[in-house]
Protein backbone atom coordinates (compact mmCIF):
# COMPACT_ATOMS: atom_id res chain seq x y z
CA UNK A 1 0.00 0.00 0.00
CA UNK A 2 1.20 3.53 -0.94
CA UNK A 3 1.78 6.09 1.44
CA UNK A 4 -0.91 8.26 0.84
CA UNK A 5 -3.26 5.26 0.41
CA UNK A 6 -1.95 4.33 4.68
CA UNK A 7 -2.98 8.00 5.37
CA UNK A 8 -6.50 7.40 3.41
CA UNK A 9 -7.28 4.05 5.35
CA UNK A 10 -6.27 5.84 9.00
CA UNK A 11 -8.05 8.55 8.29
CA UNK A 12 -11.18 6.27 6.87
CA UNK A 13 -11.05 4.22 10.23
CA UNK A 14 -10.11 6.85 12.69
CA UNK A 15 -7.22 5.71 13.80
CA UNK A 16 -6.64 8.94 16.03
CA UNK A 17 -3.19 6.98 17.64
CA UNK A 18 -1.78 6.31 14.29
CA UNK A 19 -2.37 9.00 11.99
CA UNK A 20 0.13 11.27 13.17
CA UNK A 21 3.08 8.87 12.43
CA UNK A 22 1.94 7.69 8.76
CA UNK A 23 1.27 11.63 7.60
CA UNK A 24 5.09 11.71 8.89
CA UNK A 25 6.25 8.37 6.92
CA UNK A 26 4.46 10.09 3.82
CA UNK A 27 5.94 13.27 3.57
CA UNK A 28 9.33 11.87 4.54
CA UNK A 29 8.66 9.22 1.27
CA UNK A 30 8.50 12.42 -0.47
CA UNK A 31 4.11 12.51 -0.75
CA UNK A 32 3.52 16.54 -1.05
CA UNK A 33 1.25 18.17 1.77
CA UNK A 34 -0.88 18.74 -0.74
CA UNK A 35 -2.12 15.23 -2.03
CA UNK A 36 -1.09 14.38 1.67
CA UNK A 37 -4.71 16.85 2.58
CA UNK A 38 -6.66 16.02 -0.78
CA UNK A 39 -6.37 11.85 0.47
CA UNK A 40 -7.77 12.77 3.82
CA UNK A 41 -10.45 15.10 2.14
CA UNK A 42 -11.48 11.98 0.04
CA UNK A 43 -11.53 9.96 3.13
CA UNK A 44 -13.69 11.95 4.96
CA UNK A 45 -15.82 11.76 1.73
CA UNK A 46 -15.83 7.85 1.90
CA UNK A 47 -16.84 8.40 5.66
CA UNK A 48 -19.64 10.80 4.73
CA UNK A 49 -21.04 8.31 1.75
CA UNK A 50 -20.75 5.85 4.78
CA UNK A 51 -22.88 7.57 6.98
CA UNK A 52 -25.64 8.54 4.13
CA UNK A 53 -25.53 4.49 3.71
CA UNK A 54 -26.21 3.86 7.58
CA UNK A 55 -23.47 1.45 7.72
CA UNK A 56 -21.15 4.04 10.04
CA UNK A 57 -23.12 6.34 12.84
CA UNK A 58 -22.05 9.55 14.42
CA UNK A 59 -18.95 8.11 16.64
CA UNK A 60 -17.32 7.08 13.77
CA UNK A 61 -17.47 10.42 11.94
CA UNK A 62 -16.36 11.86 14.77
CA UNK A 63 -13.64 9.80 15.61
CA UNK A 64 -12.53 9.93 11.88
CA UNK A 65 -12.45 13.69 12.30
CA UNK A 66 -10.25 13.60 15.41
CA UNK A 67 -8.07 11.80 13.39
CA UNK A 68 -8.02 14.15 10.14
CA UNK A 69 -7.57 16.83 12.72
CA UNK A 70 -4.57 15.28 14.36
CA UNK A 71 -2.98 14.49 10.51
CA UNK A 72 -3.66 17.88 9.44
CA UNK A 73 -1.34 19.28 12.84
CA UNK A 74 1.57 17.38 10.93
CA UNK A 75 0.78 19.10 7.66
CA UNK A 76 0.39 22.49 8.97
CA UNK A 77 4.35 23.44 9.21
CA UNK A 78 4.83 22.16 5.66
CA UNK A 79 1.76 24.11 4.34
CA UNK A 80 2.27 27.45 5.90
CA UNK A 81 4.01 30.58 4.30
CA UNK A 82 5.54 33.59 6.61
CA UNK A 83 2.05 34.47 7.59
CA UNK A 84 3.29 38.46 7.50
CA UNK A 85 -0.47 39.62 8.64
CA UNK A 86 -0.25 42.47 6.75
CA UNK A 87 -3.66 41.81 5.10
CA UNK A 88 -5.56 42.20 8.66
CA UNK A 89 -7.39 40.50 11.00
CA UNK A 90 -9.82 37.47 9.79
CA UNK A 91 -12.53 36.81 12.43
CA UNK A 92 -13.48 33.00 11.26
CA UNK A 93 -15.90 30.56 12.23
CA UNK A 94 -18.88 28.14 11.47
CA UNK A 95 -22.20 29.28 11.93
CA UNK A 96 -24.57 28.67 14.99
CA UNK A 97 -25.94 25.21 15.15
CA UNK A 98 -23.22 23.64 13.00
CA UNK A 99 -20.55 22.09 15.09
CA UNK A 100 -18.29 20.81 11.74
CA UNK A 101 -15.02 22.60 12.13
CA UNK A 102 -12.00 20.65 9.96
CA UNK A 103 -13.31 22.73 6.60
CA UNK A 104 -13.33 25.48 8.84
CA UNK A 105 -9.73 25.18 9.89
CA UNK A 106 -8.33 24.23 6.69
CA UNK A 107 -9.60 27.65 5.68
CA UNK A 108 -8.09 29.73 8.84
CA UNK A 109 -4.97 27.76 8.13
CA UNK A 110 -4.61 28.79 4.44
CA UNK A 111 -6.35 32.65 5.15
CA UNK A 112 -3.41 32.77 7.50
CA UNK A 113 -0.88 31.75 4.77
CA UNK A 114 -1.77 34.73 2.91
CA UNK A 115 -1.14 37.36 5.50
CA UNK A 116 -4.04 37.27 8.03
CA UNK A 117 -4.01 37.31 11.62
CA UNK A 118 -6.47 34.69 12.33
CA UNK A 119 -9.80 34.89 15.46
CA UNK A 120 -11.01 31.93 15.19
CA UNK A 121 -14.50 31.92 17.18
CA UNK A 122 -14.51 27.87 16.69
CA UNK A 123 -18.11 26.32 16.03
CA UNK A 124 -21.47 27.46 16.75
CA UNK A 125 -21.01 30.68 16.52
CA UNK A 126 -24.48 33.31 16.88
CA UNK A 127 -24.12 36.34 14.50
CA UNK A 128 -23.62 38.65 17.96
CA UNK A 129 -20.45 36.76 18.29
CA UNK A 130 -18.99 37.92 14.79
CA UNK A 131 -20.05 40.69 15.46
CA UNK A 132 -18.41 41.30 18.98
CA UNK A 133 -15.32 39.90 17.41
CA UNK A 134 -15.09 42.81 14.36
CA UNK A 135 -15.33 45.54 17.14
CA UNK A 136 -13.41 44.04 19.72
CA UNK A 137 -10.36 43.50 17.49
CA UNK A 138 -7.91 45.31 15.62
CA UNK A 139 -8.13 46.20 12.12
CA UNK A 140 -10.53 42.99 10.99
CA UNK A 141 -10.94 43.02 7.56
CA UNK A 142 -12.24 39.80 6.93
CA UNK A 143 -15.01 37.68 7.95
CA UNK A 144 -15.47 34.43 7.38
CA UNK A 145 -18.41 32.24 8.09
CA UNK A 146 -18.74 28.38 7.35
CA UNK A 147 -21.53 26.43 7.20
CA UNK A 148 -21.68 22.50 6.73
CA UNK A 149 -25.25 21.45 7.20
CA UNK A 150 -28.42 22.42 4.83
CA UNK A 151 -30.43 22.68 7.95
CA UNK A 152 -27.75 25.78 9.10
CA UNK A 153 -28.42 27.30 5.97
CA UNK A 154 -30.82 29.92 7.38
CA UNK A 155 -28.39 30.56 9.87
CA UNK A 156 -25.68 31.32 7.61
CA UNK A 157 -27.92 33.51 5.61
CA UNK A 158 -28.82 35.63 9.24
CA UNK A 159 -25.11 35.79 10.09
CA UNK A 160 -24.29 37.58 6.83
CA UNK A 161 -27.42 39.74 6.90
CA UNK A 162 -27.29 40.94 10.83
CA UNK A 163 -23.28 41.46 10.28
CA UNK A 164 -23.94 43.71 7.36
CA UNK A 165 -27.23 45.31 9.00
CA UNK A 166 -24.54 46.10 11.81
CA UNK A 167 -23.23 49.37 10.23
CA UNK A 168 -20.25 48.30 11.09
CA UNK A 169 -17.54 48.66 8.20
CA UNK A 170 -14.03 47.87 7.31
CA UNK A 171 -14.28 44.18 6.55
CA UNK A 172 -15.57 41.82 3.49
CA UNK A 173 -17.46 38.90 4.31
CA UNK A 174 -16.62 35.72 2.65
CA UNK A 175 -18.94 32.07 3.47
CA UNK A 176 -18.22 28.85 1.82
CA UNK A 177 -18.64 25.35 3.17
CA UNK A 178 -20.02 22.30 1.20
CA UNK A 179 -23.79 23.17 0.77
CA UNK A 180 -22.85 26.71 -0.16
CA UNK A 181 -22.41 28.01 -3.98
CA UNK A 182 -21.47 31.44 -5.89
CA UNK A 183 -25.02 31.54 -6.29
CA UNK A 184 -26.18 31.48 -2.48
CA UNK A 185 -23.57 34.06 -1.30
CA UNK A 186 -24.67 36.53 -3.65
CA UNK A 187 -28.38 35.79 -2.69
CA UNK A 188 -27.69 36.39 1.01
CA UNK A 189 -25.50 39.38 0.01
CA UNK A 190 -21.87 37.94 1.13
CA UNK A 191 -18.83 40.11 -0.61
CA UNK A 192 -17.22 36.62 -1.78
CA UNK A 193 -17.46 32.54 -2.00
CA UNK A 194 -15.01 29.88 -2.25
CA UNK A 195 -15.33 26.31 -2.92
CA UNK A 196 -12.56 25.32 -0.58
CA UNK A 197 -9.67 26.82 1.46
CA UNK A 198 -6.92 27.01 -1.01
CA UNK A 199 -9.75 28.87 -3.13
CA UNK A 200 -10.93 31.04 0.02
CA UNK A 201 -7.16 32.42 0.61
CA UNK A 202 -6.94 33.60 -3.06
CA UNK A 203 -10.19 35.18 -2.63
CA UNK A 204 -10.07 36.84 0.86
CA UNK A 205 -6.17 38.52 -0.53
CA UNK A 206 -8.40 39.42 -3.68
CA UNK A 207 -11.76 41.13 -1.65
CA UNK A 208 -9.45 43.14 0.81
CA UNK A 209 -6.62 44.37 -1.58
CA UNK A 210 -9.09 45.37 -3.58
CA UNK A 211 -11.09 47.32 -1.17
CO1 LIG B 1 -21.56 15.55 9.81
N1 LIG B 1 -22.61 15.75 8.19
N2 LIG B 1 -23.18 15.66 10.89
N3 LIG B 1 -20.39 15.28 11.31
N4 LIG B 1 -20.22 15.18 8.55
C1 LIG B 1 -21.88 15.85 6.92
C2 LIG B 1 -21.62 17.32 6.57
C3 LIG B 1 -22.88 15.12 5.92
C4 LIG B 1 -22.73 15.59 4.46
C5 LIG B 1 -22.71 13.60 6.07
C6 LIG B 1 -23.66 12.83 5.19
O1 LIG B 1 -24.82 12.71 5.53
N5 LIG B 1 -23.21 12.31 4.08
C7 LIG B 1 -24.26 15.50 6.57
C8 LIG B 1 -24.88 16.83 6.10
C9 LIG B 1 -26.03 16.61 5.16
C10 LIG B 1 -26.59 17.92 4.74
O2 LIG B 1 -26.83 18.79 5.52
N6 LIG B 1 -26.80 18.06 3.45
C11 LIG B 1 -23.91 15.54 8.04
C12 LIG B 1 -24.83 15.36 9.09
C13 LIG B 1 -26.25 15.01 8.67
C14 LIG B 1 -24.48 15.49 10.45
C15 LIG B 1 -25.41 15.35 11.69
C16 LIG B 1 -26.78 16.03 11.54
C17 LIG B 1 -25.52 13.86 11.98
C18 LIG B 1 -26.45 13.49 13.11
O3 LIG B 1 -26.24 13.89 14.22
N7 LIG B 1 -27.47 12.73 12.79
C19 LIG B 1 -24.56 16.01 12.80
C20 LIG B 1 -24.81 17.52 12.91
C21 LIG B 1 -24.09 18.11 14.09
C22 LIG B 1 -24.10 19.63 14.02
O4 LIG B 1 -23.26 20.21 13.36
N8 LIG B 1 -25.07 20.24 14.67
C23 LIG B 1 -23.17 15.76 12.27
C24 LIG B 1 -22.06 15.62 13.08
C25 LIG B 1 -20.79 15.36 12.64
C26 LIG B 1 -19.61 15.08 13.57
C27 LIG B 1 -19.61 16.00 14.81
C28 LIG B 1 -19.70 13.65 14.02
C29 LIG B 1 -18.39 15.25 12.59
C30 LIG B 1 -17.75 16.66 12.61
C31 LIG B 1 -16.56 16.77 13.53
C32 LIG B 1 -15.74 18.00 13.27
O5 LIG B 1 -15.90 18.73 12.29
N9 LIG B 1 -14.85 18.26 14.19
C33 LIG B 1 -19.05 15.07 11.23
C34 LIG B 1 -18.33 14.80 10.04
C35 LIG B 1 -16.89 14.44 10.21
C36 LIG B 1 -18.94 14.85 8.75
C37 LIG B 1 -18.31 14.50 7.39
C38 LIG B 1 -18.19 12.99 7.31
C39 LIG B 1 -16.96 15.12 7.09
C40 LIG B 1 -16.91 16.66 7.19
C41 LIG B 1 -15.51 17.11 6.93
O6 LIG B 1 -14.79 17.44 7.84
N10 LIG B 1 -15.08 17.06 5.65
C42 LIG B 1 -19.38 15.10 6.39
C43 LIG B 1 -19.46 14.35 5.08
C44 LIG B 1 -18.65 15.00 3.98
O7 LIG B 1 -18.15 16.09 4.09
N11 LIG B 1 -18.60 14.37 2.85
C45 LIG B 1 -20.56 15.27 7.26
C46 LIG B 1 -13.71 17.39 5.26
C47 LIG B 1 -13.57 18.92 5.13
C48 LIG B 1 -12.17 19.29 4.67
O8 LIG B 1 -14.48 19.31 4.14
O9 LIG B 1 -15.85 20.71 5.77
O10 LIG B 1 -16.61 20.36 3.36
P1 LIG B 1 -15.51 20.54 4.34
O11 LIG B 1 -14.65 21.81 3.96
C49 LIG B 1 -14.25 22.03 2.63
C50 LIG B 1 -15.21 22.95 1.83
O12 LIG B 1 -16.56 22.78 2.21
C51 LIG B 1 -14.64 24.32 2.03
O13 LIG B 1 -13.23 24.11 2.23
C52 LIG B 1 -12.95 22.79 2.69
C53 LIG B 1 -11.98 22.11 1.73
O14 LIG B 1 -10.83 22.77 1.53
N12 LIG B 1 -15.10 25.18 3.11
C54 LIG B 1 -15.05 26.53 2.98
C55 LIG B 1 -15.55 24.89 4.35
N13 LIG B 1 -15.80 26.01 5.01
C56 LIG B 1 -15.49 27.05 4.21
C57 LIG B 1 -15.54 28.43 4.41
C58 LIG B 1 -15.13 29.26 3.35
C59 LIG B 1 -14.72 28.73 2.15
C60 LIG B 1 -14.66 27.37 1.93
O15 LIG B 1 -15.14 30.60 3.46
C61 LIG B 1 -15.41 31.18 4.69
Amino acid sequence: MSKIEDVKVNVETGKTKLIAGVVQEALDAGDSPQDILQAMIAAMGVVGDKFSAGTIFVPEMLIAAKAMSKGVDVLKPHMTGEGSSSLGTCVIGTVQGDLHDIGKNLVGMMVESAGFTIVDLGVDVPADKFINAIKENDNVTLVACSGLLSTTMPALKQTVVDIKASGLTGFKVIVGGAPVTQEMADEIGADGYAADAGGAAIKAKALVTAA
